[in-house]
């Protein structure tokens, strides 16, 4: 029957017709400035998850698992490569050094991972880091260093993740598709690619002929790993399998929200996860954020609760915290509400694995930032963007009573001291989001789940 446009309508074809999906992929990211323990969380979901991706970053990740007496360190690969039962993706929106890929599962493999190649997936789309982007991050560190605008050194990992998201967003950027393919066309592009940088940093040397040398081998030895991983793990949803997502680095490291520029090159909070794997927001189920009771930072940038005193020695010794990848103390500091407030609204943290409680054991006093204040006694509501506004502040502190206690040992909520739980349930109360797991070592047993 037509209406009074002239329309037809009442079609006898039967339309398709969406329904709430019922699976749905749960995601682990970090909540603070990273290594709040992401890889400890991951390996714990891991155990019962099907596929376990990527979507974001780079080997710039240092994410540490600890499996008995054995410590893993995981930077390209996904900490759930160590669980033989589940299959690894590195997503799209990930940036890949081979080279350094294959050093890290040779590492792994003196370790004990077998069959990774049966269960590790390469994005066709993911992109390619070369050396020379290494190389050009350390130029960039150097001309930054001579800066006289006040914009320092970022302190990156050098493991050249800007330079490849620049090539990438540049658009001359080659990706695992690009090496599969006519290799005499990925030569050229290579070639082009080299000397664009060289025009841009003409101390620039590089080898081009050993590398595209090295790149044909790396063609073969790649064929069998890369695939469509956005229709992988859209075929792994429609069969229920379950899939885990492993954040890299943290919000307040993320390009958009974090604290720019002293960020790292890609969204490292929620929305890289449907950028980075080709996944659909309504499959986004539960989100992880991941909190150290504490808060670290390595590499320049504001951090308003920073303890450049005893206290600060004190949390970096107890907690060993030093880079994964580069080495690199980590700076230290109270546990700051404002930017888990900010990081919690972005993420939309369905709960909190609240991390690393055990280094705070033998403190008398602990300190939470629940505010900042311009001199003029002026309240800033929320995380500004300009960096230059938390230069001078006053941060307002809750200060808690310590437990001075162990609690290694603890393996139920009810086990933690008194004052223990008094400090979750005082974080649970300030972001509105409840703490799932507590964190009271580094090995698998000393996790408490709360719920
Ligand atoms: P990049 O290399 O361009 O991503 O550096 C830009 C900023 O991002 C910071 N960043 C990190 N922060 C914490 N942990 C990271 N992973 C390693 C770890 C770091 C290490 O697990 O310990 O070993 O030093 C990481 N990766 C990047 C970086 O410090 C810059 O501030
Ligand atoms: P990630 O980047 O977020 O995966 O974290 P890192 O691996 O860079 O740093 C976290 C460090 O803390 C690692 O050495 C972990 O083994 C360790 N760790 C994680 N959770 C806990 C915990 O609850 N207690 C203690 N003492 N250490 C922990
Ligand atoms: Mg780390």
């Amino acid at each position: 029957m037509a209406d009074v446009n002239g329309l037809q309508h009442g079609s006898p074809r039967k339309r398709p017709r969406k329904t709430d999906p019922t699976n749905r992929v749960v995601v682990v990211l970090g909540a603070q400035w990273g290594d709040e323990g992401k890889g400890k969380v991951v390996d714990m979901l891991a155990g019962s998850s099907d596929v376990v991706c990527r979507c974001q970053g780079g080997n710039n990740a240092g994410h540490t698992v600890v499996v008995g007496d054995a410590e893993y360190d995981f930077h390209i690969l996904p900490s759930g490569i160590i669980n033989s039962s589940a299959v690894s993706v590195i997503g799209n929106g990930v940036v890949v050094h081979l080279g350094q890929m294959f050093d890290e599962i040779k590492k792994n493999e003196a370790k004990g991972l077998k069959d990774w190649e049966k269960r590790l997936l390469i994005s066709d789309r993911a992109h390619i880091v070369f050396d020379f982007h290494q190389s050009v991050d350390g130029l960039q560190e150097q001309e930054r260093s001579k800066d006289t605008s006040g914009t320092k050194t970022l302190g990156t990992t050098k493991k050249g993740i800007g330079p490849c998201y620049s090539s990438k967003a540049g658009r001359h950027g080659l990706r695992m598709t690009d090496l599969l393919g006519d290799f005499s066309v990925f030569e050229q592009r290579l070639r082009n690619l080299v000397d664009s940088h060289k025009r841009m940093f003409p101390v620039l040397t590089v080898n081009i002929d050993e590398e595209v040398e090295k790149y044909r081998q790396y063609a073969e030895r790649m064929r069998p790993l890369v695939a469509n991983t956005i229709s992988y793990i859209h075929k792994c949803l429609m069969e229920d399998k379950k899939i885990l997502v492993e954040g890299a680095n943290a919000t307040m490291l993320d390009i958009d929200f974090g604290t720019y520029p002293y960020v790292t090159s890609s969204n490292c909070s929620i929305g890289g996860v449907c950028t980075g794997l080709g996944i659909a927001p309504q499959y986004i189920g539960d989100v992880y954020g991941v909190v150290k009771a504490y808060t670290t930072r390595v590499g320049v940038g504001a951090f308003p609760t920073e303890l450049n005193n005893e206290m600060g020695d004190l949390l970096r010794t107890r907690g060993g915290e030093f880079g994964v990848t580069t080495g690199r103390p980590r700076r230290c500091g109270w546990l700051d509400i404002m930017i888990l407030r900010h990081s919690s609204m972005i993420n939309g943290y369905t709960a909190i694995a609240l991390t690393k409680l055990d280094i705070l054991d033998q403190l008398e006093e602990i300190k939470i930032a629940i505010g900042y204040f311009k001199k003029d006694g002026e309240r800033i509501e929320h995380f500004p963007a300009n960096m230059d506004e938390l230069a001078d502040i006053e941060v307002e502190y809750v200060t808690m009573p310590g437990w001075k206690q162990d609690t290694s040992q603890c393996r139920t909520y009810g086990d933690l001291p008194e004052n223990a739980r008094n400090y979750v349930e005082k974080i649970e109360e300030l972001l509105n989001v409840p703490v799932k797991w507590i964190g009271v070592g580094k090995s698998r047993a000393s996790m408490i789940t709360v719920f």
